[in-house]
């Protein structure tokens, strides 16, 4: 298959002769997995030309790098998204049609990378895609876990993790590196010898070392011919290979060195938003850093003599706290191994490094115990404390006397290391993923850098890419956007605006609806599929997926269907407009009430969708598994999406994004970028309820929110939380969910009870819901806004955020690669 031009019969042969050299089989012969890869192999082979093609062009134009370092990549899978960016989905196709094979059955065989969490993960790979789309050279740094994301079940309502063995079959997109290797050292200690000229040399000895191995994978750009590239790294033991200590006797050695390596990237820790604090998770920050701060230095080596100019052609991003110790790492390679002095690698350090803050969420904030870091890190914690001891002087120079700016601002302290507070000294950006979350990084959680470093700060509102989420994952409304105005949107989403004036359409609008319709009907045999439940396609289709953490308030949510479902008890004669409540959401293994919100969820739907009394008037779906592959489903699927999260909570959050994009309409609180969508469409096309978050902040900071004034004054409020407790959802076991029921009343349960203001803003809930109904009955009022959500959604395409990185950040060099001979 040459690029730009599809062969059908060179890439079928491809097919072939993959089956054939890879398993000795005839097609006819093959099972779908063993077909997977080898279609997957046939596109990789054109993908490997635009990735020599694309190094070719760095090698000659030496464009400034970004390298993006994260320890999540949700990349979800590879195949349809990689032919798409290829411009050649609908070719392979038709292609593999004519000789009897379904591409969504050989897409459906692919594992789901889910190398991440959630929103963090995900925007990683949303920003590599468009790095490529526009044309920008960058490599994503990580790690490539044995095991992602767990695989979810649902066992009797309750989660049960999974492991998720996604490399068991091989995966076809990746290509070992061993030519890159480098060597990774922990613990020891640090010998301090004198060089001729004076100065001191820091040598670490005794340590424990592993080997850092690149598994290098594609990121194609849409239609442009550049291959970015993801690294992902493997562990493996160095004594292993050399078997050196064994020889020596050192038995023990090379054991511990091999366990060292088999845990380090074994697993992913399942923690959104929350740090849990693992000494093995320090280990793989280092590991994954180390070994890309080398290969990044190593590859500017080879075409530069000074290391000072190296600002010029490398940055450093780091996504989040996680890799912050690329600055320590940074400097010492400067200093330890080429020699510089303390100010110019400070200079050059402080030139390269920029962060990104995802979460004002107290427990996301990582600090590592000093006796763990210096234990692991001796010579990183060295500098560190280096790092340390000179801003403690310039905070005691700005504001003499001021023990308290000390206190909160320190690099250490309290026996900790803030790696925000390292982060932020050593970058030179610092930048929040939302309007509102960078002002309340600013005002409040950050004020006290802000105040010292304004010029750092700044705001990068997150953005998806279209080509995954509208293209790949909804191809009806995808070809009805092209049939109105075109395919420039797929590189510039701004062009969705020209939609406006289908929005009062007639004609626009019914087949507006009725592909929203067809998505529905999609999704509901899915939903029979794995649920076994029934759900009717024209009922609303009101969706929350997305992490489970109490900040997001699903626990809002499904209050809020038993209270629907207690009125319609109550009142069975009621008009009541038939409604369909999905859930998808993953919880952290070890976060008992979000799990318990799962069971709850399953518990009220077992009830509700058994109950012959509401003829069927509710449903509630639990989606087991939520992952990208079934999101894009989802999303194409909504009429209402819930970002319901506590105002000030919720950073950025980027499946809103996803849900507009595809026409639904938000119910929402005016929290993260919610705000800025409720500025792009309009008050009128968005449900927005709850305290906003001066609101919520004040009532933080005052302690005077006392929910148990609203539950003994509000009947319907009290008797869902009695439900809670008396058996109604959970017969057998009545005391089964009383955590949740002591998180909304009881003081001493958590800090102050209902943290995250349930009850305070659950009638302001009803009443949106209430509107949402309403309006959805207006059918052409429902089109147009729904259009509307669509056609405004242009702002939140990560082109634009990747653009305004670009612009205001890593001031990046432009390439073009030409096409492959
Ligand atoms: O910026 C991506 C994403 C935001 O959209 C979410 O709002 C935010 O919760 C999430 N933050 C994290 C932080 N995790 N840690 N540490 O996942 O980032």
């Amino acid at each position: 298959m040459k690029s730009g031009v599809f062969d059908k019969k060179a890439f079928i042969q491809s097919v072939r002769d993959n089956l054939k050299n890879l398993y000795r089989k005839t097609l006819e012969e093959a099972d779908q997995q063993e077909i997977f890869q080898a279609v997957s192999f046939a596109v990789k082979d054109v993908i490997n030309d635009r990735w020599l093609a694309t190094q070719q062009v760095f090698d000659k134009e030496d464009p400034k790098i970004v390298y993006y370092m994260s320890m999540e990549f949700l990349m979800g899978r590879a195949l349809g998204n990689n032919l798409i960016n290829l411009k050649e989905y609908k070719e392979v196709r038709e292609a593999l049609d004519e000789i009897g094979l379904n591409l969504d059955v050989i897409e459906d065989q692919e594992p789901d990378p889910a190398l991440g969490n959630g929103g963090l993960g995900r925007l990683a790979a949303c920003f590599m895609d468009s790095l490529s789309t526009l044309g920008y050279a960058a490599y994503g740094c990580g790690i490539r876990y044995r095991y992602g994301m767990f695989k979810q079940k649902i066992q009797d309502g309750f989660q049960v993790e999974v492991p998720d063995n996604w490399l068991k079959n091989g995966y076809p997109f990746e290509l070992h590196r061993p030519e890159y290797t480098y060597e990774i050292k922990f613990g020891g200690h640090v010998r301090t010898e004198s060089r001729e000229d004076g100065s001191l040399r820091f040598v670490q000895e005794d340590y424990q070392s592993v080997l850092a191995i690149p598994y290098d994978m594609p990121v194609v750009g849409y239609g442009n011919n550049v291959v970015n590239t993801l690294m992902i790294w493997d562990a493996a033991a160095k004594d292993y290979f050399e078997l050196d200590s064994f020889d020596k006797g050192d038995y023990q050695k090379a054991v511990e060195q091999q366990n060292l390596a088999r845990n380090l990237v074994e697993v992913l820790y399942p923690n959104d938003n929350h740090v849990a604090g693992k000494e093995l998770r320090l280990k793989q920050q280092y590991f994954f850093v180390s070994a890309s701060v080398q290969r990044a230095l190593a590859r500017y080596k080879k075409n530069h003599d000074d290391i000072r100019r190296l600002p010029e052609k490398v940055t450093f991003q780091l996504n989040d706290t996680h890799p912050t110790v690329t600055v320590a790492e940074l400097m010492r390679i400067l200093v330890d191994e080429e020699g510089l002095g303390w100010d110019e690698a400070w200079e050059i350090t402080t030139k390269t490094c920029a962060y990104t803050n995802h979460t004002i969420m107290a427990e996301a904030l990582e600090k590592w115990p000093i006796e763990i870091f210096q234990r692991l890190l001796p010579r990183i914690y060295q500098i560190v404390d280096e790092i340390n001891r000179r801003f403690v002087l310039q905070i005691q120079e700005r504001y003499p006397g001021d023990d308290g700016k000390v206190a909160r601002m320190a690099i250490l302290y309290d026996g900790q290391v803030k790696m925000a507070h390292l982060a932020i000294v050593a970058g030179y950006s610092v930048n929040g993923v939302a309007r509102l979350h960078t002002e309340i990084l600013k005002n409040e959680q950050l004020h006290d850098f802000y105040e010292m470093f304004p010029e750092k700060f700044n705001n990068k509102t997150n953005g998806i890419t279209q080509r995954r989420f509208l293209m790949h994952g909804n191809p009806l409304l995808a070809d009805w956007v092209t049939k109105h105005i075109g395919d420039g949107w797929i590189t510039e989403l701004m062009q969705l605006a020209r939609l406006v004036p289908y929005a009062s359409d007639a004609k626009a609008q019914k087949e507006f609806m009725e592909i929203k319709r067809r998505n529905k009907v999609r999704l509901a045999e899915y939903i029979k599929e794995h649920n076994g439940i029934e759900v009717d396609p024209d009922s609303i289709f009101d969706v929350q997926v997305k992490r489970l953490h109490e900040y997001k308030r699903q626990f809002l949510n499904i209050l809020h269907v038993m209270y629907l479902y207690n009125e319609l008890k109550a009142n069975p004669q009621m008009d009541f407009y038939p409604r369909t409540f999905i859930f998808g959401a993953k919880a952290a293994a070890g976060y008992r009430n979000a799990k318990l919100t799962i069971k709850l969820i399953n518990s009220v739907a077992d009830v509700i969708n058994n109950d012959a009394d509401i003829k069927g008037k509710i449903k509630v779906v639990f989606i087991e598994d939520y992952r990208v592959s079934n999101a894009e489903w989802i999303f194409a699927a909504a009429d209402v999406s819930e970002q319901i999260s506590t105002a000030s909570k919720e950073a950025s959050g980027t499946g809103n994004m996803k849900f507009m994009l595809n026409g639904a309409l938000t119910l929402g609180t005016m929290d993260g970028a919610n705000v800025e969508m409720a500025e792009e469409v309009g008050m009128e096309n968005i449900f927005i309820f709850g305290m906003s978050s001066e609101e919520v902040i004040a009532h933080e900071r005052n302690r005077d929110y006392d929910p148990m004034q609203i539950y003994n004054s509000d009947e319907g409020i009290r008797k869902v939380v009695n439900q809670l407790v008396d058996g109604t959802f959970s017969p057998n076991d009545p005391g089964l969910f009383r955590d949740l029921y002591n998180s909304l009343l009881n003081t001493q349960c958590t800090q102050y009870a209902d943290t995250y203001f349930i009850l305070k803003d659950f009638r302001s809930y009803v009443d949106a819901q209430k509107r949402i109904v309403e309006y959805y009955q207006d059918k052409q009022a429902w089109a147009k806004s729904a259009i509307l959500n669509t056609a405004h959604a242009g702002k939140f395409s990560s082109d634009r955020t990747i653009q305004e990185y670009v612009d205001e950040i890593w001031h990046l060099d432009h390439i073009t690669v030409p096409d492959a001979l």
